[in-house]
């Protein structure tokens, strides 16, 4: 295994804080939408963090890991234009002191999904070229006010959910389902992560990197039609990310497809492709599983999901451990920077008895990732590895009623419970030191 590997926990701030009401984001707008997330759920008191924020880092410190990755609410920054709000900056200055004295160290995303719904009013999301400038003098904020308590810092997680989920599939705020959406929120929140790379590099010199969810595309039913929607599905989710930060360019395959349903592109400026594509530090690598597709006429990118009879998560997942293999492969065609992986995890339906959770399956699944990145952290350069999650949390369409936790929360009480995985993380961690 590499020196020096870094074992880390990962959670999101609108998935654990709570916003107790004090500012809103475009999934508190989403989730008050029928239909759009379970239940009508939203994180309003989420896993109360913000109030227990000391006990759940004691909690990380017990586990051993080096690193714990969270993210920064805008919102709770800006809650709303142009009014910064001390409480907000104070709150994340506490936790990451916290983090200091418990010499665990930072691994920080400026934006984990949970846009201001201000922003969103005053422009539509992401498809506008205003967002980055929002987004901009936020970043700037967060960057003078943390640095120093910052160790490593990403722009952005998962660019690919924001835009094709958020704008084209409709499955996460804001819930839209338009194609040319997808290319402008894709365009301009790489464009933010460009803006943001430029103030950094001019002011700071600490590890900056941007997070990308990979996963490997494939069919199982092998034929032209179905080869060419693997290739389609694979531009649209990893492509469109890995290309223009690496490579300043779209997919070529993918442009032709988007011309060919009339969308104009001539928002995408050379310029902009040069501050995306400046060098970062690293990449974060989110992994969860594979994409197995076929051809799809109906559907104007072509591809559709489809079932397999491998083993699932509760999400319904198939469990594909040499996936995340093959994801990493496939960023290193683009990049020799160090690779972490930053998310990686599973949901199953977990029972609290006795105070205790028995998770036999998240144990195994943990491990069996984590085992494979670590015989192949030297060949790849894979430096660290982050389990997803923390602790039970807000899952987005799913509200909580999927826990991807290696702590078990009572969303009741706010008790937190560590589960099986969590001592046996801990056990292989301390193992490997
Ligand atoms: C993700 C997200 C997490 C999810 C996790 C499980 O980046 O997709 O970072 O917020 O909760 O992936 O779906």
């Amino acid at each position: 295994m590499k020196n020096n590997f870094t074992y880390g926990v990962s959670a999101a701030s609108y998935q654990i804080e709570g916003t107790h009401n004090k500012f809103e984001t475009i999934w508190d707008t989403f989730a008050k939408k029928d239909g759009c997330v379970h239940n009508n759920e939203d994180g309003t008191f989420a896993c109360d963090h913000y109030n227990l924020f000391k006990e759940d880092v004691q909690l990380i410190k017990d586990l051993g890991v080096d690193s714990y990755r969270l993210s920064i609410s805008w919102a709770r920054v800006f809650p709303e234009k142009g009014v910064l709000s001390r409480d907000g900056i104070d709150f994340y200055k506490s936790l990451l002191t916290e983090l200091k004295r418990q010499n665990i160290k930072s691994n920080v995303t400026m934006y984990h999904w949970d846009m201001p719904s201000w922003v969103y009013d005053e422009v539509g999301g992401w498809i506008h070229l205003d967002a980055t400038e929002y987004f901009l003098e936020y970043a700037k904020v967060i960057i003078d006010e943390l640095d120093d308590l910052v160790d490593m810092l990403a722009t952005l997680n998962e660019p690919m959910c924001s835009a094709y989920l958020g704008h084209y599939l409709g499955l996460h705020a804001p819930g839209h389902r338009d194609l040319e959406e997808y290319i402008k929120a894709t365009h301009y929140i790489l464009l933010a992560h460009g803006k943001v790379m430029k103030y950094y590099r001019e002011n700071y010199k600490k590890q900056i990197g941007i997070v990308l969810n990979l996963s490997h595309v494939l069919t199982d039913a092998d034929n032209d039609d179905n080869n060419m929607a693997v290739n389609i599905h694979d531009a649209v989710t990893n492509r469109a990310y890995l290309e223009p930060v690496f490579n300043g360019s779209y997919p070529e395959d993918l442009l032709n497809l988007l011309r060919k349903n009339n969308i104009d592109l001539s928002f995408i400026k050379d310029e902009d492709l040069k501050l995306i594509s400046a060098p970062v530090d690293f990449l974060g690598i989110n992994n969860y599983t594979h994409a197995l597709v076929e051809y799809d006429q109906s559907n104007q990118l072509l591809s559709k999901g489809v079932q397999s009879d491998l083993p699932k998560t509760a999400m319904d997942w198939d469990i594909t451990p040499e996936s995340l293999i093959k994801s990493v492969e496939q960023a290193r065609e683009y990049t020799d920077v160090p690779i972490y992986i930053t998310e990686n995890g599973a949901a199953f339906d977990d029972e609290l008895i006795n105070d205790e959770v028995v998770d036999n399956e998240r144990e195994e699944y943990i491990l069996t990732h984590l085992k494979l990145i670590e015989q192949e952290s030297v060949r790849l350069n894979i430096q660290g590895y982050y389990v997803w999650s923390l602790m039970d949390n807000f899952e987005w369409a799913y509200g909580y009623s999927k826990r991807f936790g290696i702590i078990y929360v009572d969303y009741k009480t706010y008790k937190r419970t560590p589960k099986k995985s969590y001592y046996s993380l801990k056990k292989h961690i301390l193992s490997n030191k």
